[in-house]
């Protein structure tokens, strides 16, 4: 599992060069916003359960259907499964936070998710727009608590990007 700093040592040693501008670049911008992805995940720690409850009450809202029969959401069983994945994906957005990377997403997340969420017919669209909101509710009490909420961007979109894509 990489971070931002692991992730380009890996990539310069590979070839047997220096980092350069472009690499120096970038650490500069993983060491200058240190702070306010920290601070940000404060927030979503101390948060992530109001954070889950009202983004699945949100969802549950604008699609209905996945609540009712025949909904994937629908029995307490299901229902608890959707909320207890929507709280997987948040923390692991926490970490990619705080990790500036996105490969603990890939080992750790998204790998062999597609095929679970096909052989259970989990709906892969209405679980993006899950993530969605809860990037929007965290967004919005990041700048609240005036934090740069720009720092949450990376992760949260690459849970969507990857989810989307592998599925359409
Ligand atoms: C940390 C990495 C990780 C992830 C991501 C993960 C996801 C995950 N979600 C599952 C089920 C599920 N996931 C959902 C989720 C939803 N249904 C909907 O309609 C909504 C759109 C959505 C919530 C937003 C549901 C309902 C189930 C249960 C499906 C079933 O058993 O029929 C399962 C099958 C096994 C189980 O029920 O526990 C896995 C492995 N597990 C992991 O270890």
């Amino acid at each position: 599992m990489r971070d931002a700093v692991t992730s380009l040592i890996k990539n310069y040693d590979v070839t047997g060069r220096y980092f350069d501008r472009n690499a120096l670049d970038r650490l500069k911008s993983y060491f200058e916003t240190g702070a306010a992805r920290v601070q940000a995940t404060a927030v979503i720690n101390a948060n992530a359960a109001e954070i889950v409850k009202a983004a699945g009450l949100r969802l549950f809202d604008e699609l209905p259907e996945l609540i009712r029969p025949g909904g994937n959401a629908y029995t307490t069983r299901r229902y608890a499964a959707c909320l207890r994945d929507m709280d997987y994906y948040l923390r692991y957005a926490s970490y990619a936070v705080v990790a500036g990377d996105t490969d603990v997403l890939d080992e750790r997340v998204l790998e062999g998710l597609r095929e679970t969420y096909n052989s259970l017919g989990v709906p892969i669209g209405p679980t993006v727009r899950g993530i969605q909101i809860m990037k929007d509710i965290v967004q919005a009490q990041l700048m609240e608590a005036g934090i740069a909420a720009n720092v949450v961007d990376q992760a949260f979109d690459y849970l969507i990007r990857e989810l989307s894509e592998k599925n359409l």
